[in-house]
């Protein structure tokens, strides 16, 4: 038995239902990280992994507010406190229905290990609830967020736990949870990130997540085929923060973001997205895709009753680079055999897992350039880092500072992971050069820091 089969099967106890996904990221980095444990024994002597995958803490905690009709609701929260080898506990919180302990553990596992790869003096956490913000008026969900921190405040603190934004939770969101936790502590401090500039958010944080993934693809594919993106045909999915301001950049390099999608269908426009008209759609009305055909009635709108069973309809438009950006496992086998069909030569994912274990297989097998989430979206944590830095110091950096020193952290993790796939005999595979650089990071600094 090879040491990472030896090594799932201490975990298979963890194998339920709803700790799938955690189970999925899991086992592709014990698979990755096989050639480190061989090449050092210390790591087993320590039981680094088995450490690694249990969190610290994981709270759970009851969330009562009161709607607009004055009924009384009853949402769960959670906060996972996955490790803090390398410094304080980082990472969002999401407000959505299908929030569970195993969704957040998936997430704060991932994130140990993307923070890691950035560099900075960040652990890894997760939260939320599953608490829907879809529909609610803006004090509903004050009301809601205001609950949410009277239970939250005890466990976080900037040198301690510093929440942020996901699915579901935005600058919106970030603000009244500051604005709670201001009020229950008397304390104005760096706390949350993600804040509105005016009161100590960093400029560029909303766009960082989508412009770090472009900047990340731009190194990948210069290291890998000295191609760029300039005039190539792009798919985006999802139409949040994430996915927008990845259009966004897209568009500014000269590359032809052709495709967003929500949870109700996808829009198609051959002639390249409208992006200014998405934002006001998606980040002002909150309306659904649909209404873009209003103003682009060339568009094509497919709605996801239409999608072909096991797949998703923005996989099969013809491109050159693909972008997962709304969700887990929302890019499946036989999306990934679309997308090889079609002649897609890099995939880069956006979202935390968008790939589905036999579809990211799929793509490495046919040599499709392929950036993994905790690489590739690890720009949105970094500016969140900057913005503790700048909270920390009470200073504002400029636009260019914060876009500069994004850039520059991406082309860094990319040529990190690079060099890792090569030093470890996976040249090329992107997968395990970040499972091994991130993990060996954390490893190290626990090993450093005793039992
Ligand atoms: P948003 O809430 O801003 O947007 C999420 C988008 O994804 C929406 O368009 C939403 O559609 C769609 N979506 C969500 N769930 C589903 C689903 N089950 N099926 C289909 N579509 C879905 O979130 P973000 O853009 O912030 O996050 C997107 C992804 O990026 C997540 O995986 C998140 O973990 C990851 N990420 C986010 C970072 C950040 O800084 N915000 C940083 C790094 C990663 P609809 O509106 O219809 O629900
Ligand atoms: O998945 C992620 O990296 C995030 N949601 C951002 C975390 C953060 O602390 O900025």
């Amino acid at each position: 038995m090879s040491i990472a089969e030896t090594e799932i099967k201490k975990f298979e106890n963890s194998n339920c239902a709803e700790n799938k996904v955690f189970y999925q990221a899991m086992e592709e980095v014990i698979y990755s990280i096989a050639p480190l444990l061989e090449s050092d024994s210390r790591y087993a002597e320590y039981s680094i992994l088995e450490r690694l995958v249990v969190p610290d803490r994981v709270i759970k905690f009851k969330v009562v507010w009161l709607d607009d009709d004055n009924k009384i609701q009853v949402n769960t929260g959670y906060r996972i406190q996955f490790n803090n080898a390398l410094g304080p506990y980082k990472g969002g919180l999401r407000f959505h229905p299908t929030v569970n302990e195993g969704i957040l553990k998936f997430l704060g596992f991932e994130q140990i290990l993307k923070n890691a790869l950035t560099g900075l003096p960040i652990g890894g956490g997760k939260g939320g609830s599953d608490f829907d913000p879809k529909g609610k008026s803006d004090f509903e969900v004050m009301k809601f967020c205001s609950a949410f921190m009277t239970e939250l405040h005890k466990y976080i603190g900037p040198r301690m736990d510093v929440p942020a934004g996901d699915i579901g939770v935005g600058s919106r969101e970030i603000g009244y949870l500051f604005g709670e936790y201001k009020k229950i502590t008397s304390t104005f401090e760096g706390v949350l990130t993600g804040k509105p500039f005016m009161f100590g958010g960093s400029l560029m944080r909303p766009e960082a997540t989508g412009y770090g993934a472009v900047y990340f693809t731009q190194k990948m594919l210069e290291l890998q085929s000295q191609e760029s993106l300039e005039g190539k045909i792009c798919t985006v999915s999802g139409a949040g923060n994430v996915a927008l301001h990845a259009i966004e950049k897209l568009l500014q390099i000269g590359a032809i973001p052709v495709t967003c999608t929500d949870s109700k269908g996808m829009i198609y426009d051959p002639r390249g997205l409208d992006i200014e008209l998405l934002k006001d759609m998606k980040l002002n009305r909150r309306v659904s895709l649909k209404e873009y055909m209003d103003i682009h009635p060339d568009s094509k709108y497919t709605p996801v009753s239409e999608y072909e069973e096991n797949s998703h309809a923005v996989w099969n438009i013809q491109c050159y680079a693909a972008f997962p950006c709304a969700t887990q496992n929302e890019l499946t086998e036989l999306d990934a055999q679309n997308l090889i069909a079609n002649g897609c030569v890099s995939v880069t994912e956006g979202a935390n897992m968008p790939s589905t274990a036999e579809a990211t297989a799929l793509l490495l097998s046919h040599d499709v350039c392929f950036a993994p989430a905790k690489a590739a979206n690890a720009g949105g944590v970094a500016v969140s880092e900057f913005e503790m830095s700048q909270n920390a110091s009470m200073s504002k950096w400029s636009f260019e500072k914060v876009d500069k020193t994004l850039k520059v952290t991406m082309h860094q993790i990319c040529t990190r992971v690079a060099l890792t796939a090569k030093d470890y005999g996976v040249e090329g595979n992107y997968v395990d050069g970040a499972n091994i650089a991130g993990f060996k990071k954390v490893a190290d600094a626990m090993i450093a820091e005793g039992i």
